[in-house]
């Protein structure tokens, strides 16, 4: 059996303890802790091989970074319980007694152990960006770019370099939901043959605050109010709209912030930006200004507000498991990373200021360049160890992409650093697993608490003779900063174009659909009207004033209030009037995922049309949706015209918000069941509400009718989303069905207040 066993499990070579042969033979008094070093091209770690990764192919699946965690990955199958100390413990169920009905000892050292370590197994979630989930992958090159920055990941055409990539929520604690209205963070730690790169960015392009001097007031207000620390992950409170209406610059992210971007219907489906202006710099020294965008290839959708706030109770890990799934099922997430390259001399001539973090350069004005692909094709083992304890900087750069004097980037060069060394307890931070380049480190610097290099030799400075100079400078290889000439006298200021605070909220508002207009005005109306103290929501209509009359007006009447006077803005300079960026609706990147990873239920009941159930959902299946059988309990369900059917999800634990569309099959006497189950009513309802597409087939349309969904728009034009159909029409309603799946919503449904 051991033979069997050990022929079927993994084999790693530098776990010779406890992987393959060896493990199942260990010799009495031989020693495996220093494996044989194995030297291919394709080893990382300078533990097994001292050659530096650097061919950047990896296979699809096999990421250079997953190879040295081989060393720290650890797999029970087949071995003894044992303590820290590697001890074999004989009984994991009783402590050490004096006498069956005495005390416990001190001398139970085994108890103590695993106690003491359970004690100190929490450690202190970010301060920000709390909640996350991630993803190995890898960043592929779709062109040589040494013309313009020598970054490794770009040296060549097909050129991978692996990635772990953690998206988050900004505001919430480790444990708050994933669909509240929030900024979403989407940091990507990419491991280049040159040391370790953070993008740490986020699902929008730009912030709240132009200095970081004022990120603690920003994120304190926005945080549970702190005498009773309510509310949980949400802005809808009055010190964050107290401190957001007294401070202009957040204008253009409060138009962001209010719109379905906040309320992503999977981390999948949303764009990343770098946010800051940085500079891209070639082999020659010779640098450009660069903004990194990374669009999903599946294309921009998110939820609606009220989805959203009932799917913080129905499953608040949605977008963990959303993204979860889809890796563990092969559908790998991807996004393009588009670059906006343009020159110093090109900047002077924009009406912004490309230092200022709440501008964006329009696509109109800079076209993105697309260089490579994103893609997300491995989970992590472990989420303490790889998701929690991943550290991502700001700071971190590689040579090849430089920093700008954006004061918000000028500042996050310092925090992150900081905060990791007491959220993770010590300068060592870079040595955890996950956050260890796969570049070789060498360097002078020594010790601190939890040090796994073992350092050789006597010579910890330089320079120094007697390890013959060792650890040497790298010279021209090295990172070398842009030489940035003086700016002048030290001031506590603003650039006077930072004061520009309208004109690019203005742009967001125009090119923003109907339909996205009408969700922004919503999200005023739903924050503004939680918060308590008239005067806060008042001084937010004064400056939506200076930014679009209607919006203003159409918030101020969900408030019952009327506009006052704009805010008088911070310059006397006019504003600059942009013409509409189509690129800015999220209507402008539909994607190419069709029906793919969407989820379809199928409501059924006792009599339903078995042959037809299993078609359709094979059908689905085929277009990689995702069909479930939907019922009122789960387990047999008896079908008139096959075998029983197998219900595997129950309309209490899988409610409407679950899905993205729904299909009621035919059924024989399913009539009454779901007519009269309540729950069934509001599924279908809901999904109606939400803008999702309904198909019913023969008597499925009864439950259609007595939730009362309408079959036509209100203007009077068929609701291309509600599709009745005899049975055997099911060919054709399907496809209609699968048409408007893949366009996600029919947005044209929406009235407010609510019709359904
Ligand atoms: Fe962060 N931010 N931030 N931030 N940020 C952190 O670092 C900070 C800002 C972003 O998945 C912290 O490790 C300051 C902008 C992401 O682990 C902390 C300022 C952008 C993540 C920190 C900003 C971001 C963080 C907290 C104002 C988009 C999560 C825990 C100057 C470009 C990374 C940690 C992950 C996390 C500081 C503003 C993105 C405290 C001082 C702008 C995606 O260091």
């Amino acid at each position: 059996g051991d033979e069997k066993l050990a022929a079927e499990r993994p084999f790693n070579a530098t776990k010779a303890l406890e992987y393959g042969e060896a493990a199942y033979t260990p010799h009495p008094g031989e020693t495996h802790a220093a494996p044989t070093p194995i030297a291919t091209a394709s080893t990382s770690t300078e533990t097994i091989a001292s050659e530096k990764v650097g061919d950047g192919q990896p296979d699809i699946g096999d990421n250079a970074i997953n190879r040295p965690l081989d060393r720290v990955r650890v797999d029970d199958t087949a071995r003894e319980l044992t303590t820290d100390q590697g001890v074999p413990v004989a009984d994991n169920q009783n402590s050490l007694k004096a006498g069956l009905r005495g005390p416990t000892l001190m001398e139970d050292f085994i108890l103590r152990e695993k106690i003491t370590h359970f004690d100190h197994e929490r450690i202190p979630e970010r301060v920000v960006h709390a909640r996350g989930s991630a993803a190995h992958g890898y960043f592929e090159s779709y062109e040589d770019l040494r013309a313009i920055t020598r970054a490794a990941p770009f040296a060549a055409k097909g050129k991978r370099t692996p990635v772990f990539v953690r998206f988050s929520t900004v505001a919430g604690e480790r444990g708050s939901a994933d669909t509240v209205r929030d900024v979403r963070g989407f940091a990507v730690k990419f491991y280049t043959d040159d040391g370790n790169w953070d993008l740490v960015g986020n699902n929008m392009p730009v912030f709240f605050i132009q200095d970081v001097m004022k990120f603690p007031d920003l994120i304190h207000s926005v945080k549970p109010e702190p005498h009773n620390g309510m509310p949980q992950a949400a802005s809808a409170h009055d010190t964050f709209w107290d401190f957001a209406s007294l401070s202009p610059e957040i204008a253009h992210m409060l138009m962001w912030h209010t719109s379905d971007r906040a309320i992503p219907r999977s981390y999948r489906t949303m764009q990343g930006f770098g946010v800051h202006t940085f500079r891209l710099v070639n082999a020659s020294g010779e640098w450009v200004f660069c903004k990194f965008h990374w669009t999903p290839l599946a294309g921009t959708y998110s939820l609606v507000w009220d989805e959203a706030a009932r799917l913080t109770g129905a499953d608040p890990d949605f977008h963990r498991r959303d993204l979860w799934e889809a890796i563990d099922s092969g559908q790998f997430p991807e996004w393009e990373l588009g670059l906006q390259i343009f020159t110093e001399e090109q900047a002077a001539q924009f009406p912004f200021d490309v230092l200022d973090p709440t501008k964006i350069v329009p696509e109109e004005m800079v076209a993105l360049r697309t260089v490579g692909k994103l893609v997300l094709d491995r989970n992590p083992d472990n989420f303490f160890a790889e998701t929690e304890q991943v550290a991502f900087c700001a700071a971190h750069v590689v040579p090849g992409i430089d920093f700008t004097n954006d004061p918000l980037l000028q500042g996050r060069i310092h925090s992150y650093i900081d905060t990791q060394i007491s959220r993770l307890g010590g300068a060592n931070f870079h040595e955890i697993p996950i956050n260890t380049p796969v570049a070789q480190i060498h360097n002078n610097q020594r010790d601190g608490i939890h040090r796994q290099q073992i350092n050789r030799g006597r010579v910890s400075y330089e320079p120094n003779s007697l390890a013959g100079g060792c650890p040497f400078q790298a010279g021209v290889r090295g990172f070398v900063s842009v030489p940035e000439p003086s700016q002048g006298n030290e001031v506590r200021g603003k650039p006077e174009l930072f004061a520009d605070h309208y004109s690019q909220a203005r742009l967001f508002w125009i090119s923003q659909s109907m339909t996205e207009q009408r969700h922004i005005i919503g999200a005023f109306r739903f924050e503004l009207t939680r918060v308590q103290t008239p005067a806060i929501r008042r001084r937010t209509l004064a400056l939506l004033a200076n930014i679009d009359s209607g919006l203003a007006g159409a918030v101020a009447d969900g408030l019952g209030m009327e506009v006052p006077p704009p805010l008088p803005p911070a310059t006397d300079r006019p504003a600059y009037d942009y013409p509409p960026s189509p690129a800015l609706s999220l209507f402008a990147r539909p994607g190419n995922a069709g029906i793919r990873t969407r989820r379809v239920a199928l409501l059924v009941a006792a009599g339903v049309d078995g042959v037809q159930v299993r078609k359709l959902y094979a059908a689905l299946l085929e277009q990689g949706a995702v069909p479930r059988l939907v019922g009122q309990k789960i387990g047999a369900l008896t079908s008139y015209t096959d075998a029983p059917l197998d219900v595997e999800i129950s309309l209490e634990t899988g409610p409407s918000v679950l899905w993205d569309g729904v299909i009621v099959p035919d059924c024989a006497d399913a009539r009454d069941a779901l007519s009269r189950d309540a729950s069934a009513l509001e599924f279908v309802k809901l999904q109606y509400r939400h803008g999702k597409p309904l198909l019913a087939l023969g008597s499925g349309g009864e439950l259609l009718k007595a939730a009362k969904i309408p079959r036509k728009l209100s203007h009077g034009v068929p609701d291309p989303g509600v599709i009745v159909a005899e049975p055997g029409d099911v060919a054709e309603a399907l496809e209609r069905f699968r048409s408007v799946l893949g366009q996600h919503r029919v947005y044209a449904r929406e009235t407010d207040p609510a019709r359904v």
